[in-house]
């Protein structure tokens, strides 16, 4: 038998505030052209073993969070990119388009100034300031309800916005847990029941949950805890996160326009954020999350068919 030939893929990998990024530079699938939207669509039908490959065990873990860079349809984009997780795809993603753009700016693809990125929800504007910080321009994000009581099990009722910000979120404001990095075990176990009631009891589109409390740092206005759709815990702010929040302070008239927001995450790194009104009418806002991101590696993954777990060790919940 002839042993079948391996198949190369470049990548770089960053962190922004100890969140991994890992962007696939070539390599990837050919989804065929369009929209983010549709080639988005082709990715999830034709090439989830890719996804898996790429970010799962034993390449990568189930934190990592993996781009897929893609031709973008608009012209006046300097890129589209597809997210994904290792259970599946991301609308949106905040620090991983802090990693990419940081990624594209030490390939020399791009230079300090603005630059339009096409996602499957919308084009995002990220802007690499000259000290290397990043500014994403998030899609327009509002909060869906306010203040829902959901009743979750071994736990009691707990309350939260739902809101939309390229992800959907479910934050949590008042409750009794700390929000402490030795306590990660019992917050993603509280968050992952606090999901699945959410997602029962009227929301089955919210994939992260956000519980908030007081920041440790005097710099920040808040700190977090952010589950993410595969069970893994962001060890960043999380940029929709961040969005989502501003979203529920501009609705709640708590944060004024313009003014600034720090968010710090459950590892102490920090975004800083604020919005604009695009219709104060309706609730929508344009948010802005600026963080840094560095570059940690470059790689070329080696997909090997003889390699029975070529493509990756499938742990998140749904799993194999
Ligand atoms: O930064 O938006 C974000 C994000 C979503 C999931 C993980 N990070």
């Amino acid at each position: 038998m002839t042993p079948s030939r391996p198949r190369f893929v470049r990548v770089v990998d960053s962190h922004t505030g100890g969140e991994p990024t890992r962007v696939v530079i070539d390599g990837g699938p050919d989804l065929g052209g369009g929209g983010a939207a549709e080639q988005l669509e082709v990715f999830r039908d034709q090439h989830d073993a890719f996804r898996s490959a790429v970010v799962n065990e034993p390449r990568g873990s189930n934190v990592l969070v993996g781009a897929l860079l893609i031709p973008p349809e608009d012209p006046t984009c300097a890129a589209g990119v597809i997210f994904f997780n290792n259970v599946g795809f991301l609308g949106m993603c905040g620090h991983g388009t802090i990693g990419l753009v940081v990624t594209l700016a030490r390939l020399g693809r791009i230079s300090p100034g603005d630059h339009r990125i096409e996602t499957p929800v919308g084009t995002v504007t990220a802007t690499l300031h000259p000290d290397g910080s990043v500014s994403v321009a998030n899609v327009p994000s509002h909060r869906k309800a306010k203040q829902v009581t959901v009743d979750v099990a071994g736990i009691g009722p707990v309350t939260g916005d739902v809101a939309w910000a390229g992800n959907w979120f479910f934050l949590v404001g008042k409750h009794p847990w700390k929000l402490t990095l030795d306590r990660v075990d019992e917050l993603t176990e509280v968050t992952w029941r606090i999901r699945q009631a959410v997602n029962a009891q009227r929301f089955p589109e919210v994939d992260h949950v956000e519980l908030f409390g007081p920041p440790h740092s005097p710099d920040a206005d808040s700190r977090n805890f952010v589950l993410c759709p595969g069970k893994a815990y962001d060890r960043s702010p999380c940029g929709t996160g961040t969005s989502a929040k501003l979203a529920c302070l501009a609705a709640d008239g708590t944060l004024d326009e313009g003014e600034s927001w720090v968010q710090e995450s459950i590892l102490g790194s920090q975004f800083s954020g604020s919005y604009r009104w695009i219709d104060r009418a309706a609730g929508i806002v344009a948010p802005t999350v600026i963080g840094t991101a560095h570059v940690n590696a470059e790689a070329r993954l080696i997909l090997d068919s003889n390699d029975p777990f070529c493509w990756g060790i499938s742990s998140g919940p749904g799993g194999a």
